[in-house]
């Protein structure tokens, strides 16, 4: 039997502000999928929060996730993060996120490509461009925030991030036909779902599994409820996204017993408080 070297450096999530969701980590889907990698590797690990600009000296780009691993190894970029997760996990004999197989590898990193650059437009576009969620999202996003911030500064990044949505292509034909393409798209992750087990590879996790999750869980909150309901109706995707929940979050079991969470209902949040961010100076997701 193999045993699990438990030592490990010390690793520092700087992640975007609380949701005050206890199965919902964080609203940015980038955010969220470096803590379910964390949580399906079982690394130790603990999180400071703030906006993009807080953490500027770390990443000049001004994004979030940033992994701080020891005392000065400093990680950008959700990706480049997970594979050091990745490494950091099978140094010690603990789980991989990658199938053996080179094919079966390429395969995981090519969904998980595909999650955080074309599903992330989805999710952008249900919390900014939609006008039915826009006021909720608003209010949780910048909750707190000066009147003036309110008034003047939150339409201006409102009107930059549906610029860059058009830019890429996400809402350049309207929103009728961005919502076409949206249930399109469930319905083919929908035929694609496995039965059991994970994306890829069957019987545990990969990257793919956590960047799929980041941003189709991320649609399951109270901020973007219509595209919360239409993932609802794709049941083999829903099941799907509660096993990948299961695997990468070891709270789910407490946070269910509390009443959070039940079988039937998956993470029906939309009884929670609203998220109590202070004002990102950027778009959070
Ligand atoms: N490619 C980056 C994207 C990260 C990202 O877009 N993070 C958002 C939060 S969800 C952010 O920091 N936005 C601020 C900005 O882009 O100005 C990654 O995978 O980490």
């Amino acid at each position: 039997m193999k045993l699990m070297n438990t030592s490990q450096p010390k690793i520092v999530l700087c992640e975007m502000t609380e949701t005050g969701i206890e199965s919902l980590q964080s609203y940015s889907p980038f955010c969220l999928k470096v803590h379910r990698a964390l949580g399906a590797t079982g690394l130790d690990y603990s999180s400071k929060r703030g906006t993009p600009r807080d953490f500027a000296d770390l990443n000049p780009l001004q994004q979030l996730p940033v992994l701080i691993v020891g005392e000065d190894e400093v990680i950008a970029d959700s990706t480049t993060i997970v594979a050091r997760i990745e490494q950091l996990s099978t140094a010690r004999g603990g789980p991989s996120l990658l199938p053996r197989d080179p094919r079966a590898r390429a395969e995981a990193w090519l969904w998980e490509d595909h999650a955080d650059r074309a599903l992330n437009g989805y999710l952008v576009a249900s919390r900014w461009a939609d006008d039915r969620n826009w006021p909720l999202v608003r209010d949780t996003y910048f909750k707190g925030a000066p009147w003036f911030v309110k008034k003047v500064i939150v339409p201006k990044i409102r009107r930059r991030v549906i610029a860059a949505l058009v830019a890429r292509d996400f809402l350049r034909a309207g929103e009728t036909a961005l919502w076409d393409d949206f249930r399109r798209v469930l319905d083919l992750l929908e035929a694609r779902a496995p039965l059991e087990g994970f994306w890829v590879e069957n019987d545990s996790p990969t990257v793919a599994d956590i960047a799929i999750f980041g941003q189709l869980h991320g649609l399951r909150t109270p901020l973007t409820a219509a595209q919360g309901r239409e993932l609802s109706l794709r049941p083999a995707l829903v099941d799907y996204l509660d096993r990948v929940d299961e695997a990468t979050f070891p709270g789910r079991t407490k946070v269910a017993r509390a009443g959070g969470l039940t079988a039937t209902r998956g993470h029906d949040m939309t009884a929670a408080p609203a998220c109590p961010s202070p004002i990102p100076t950027h778009a959070q997701a």
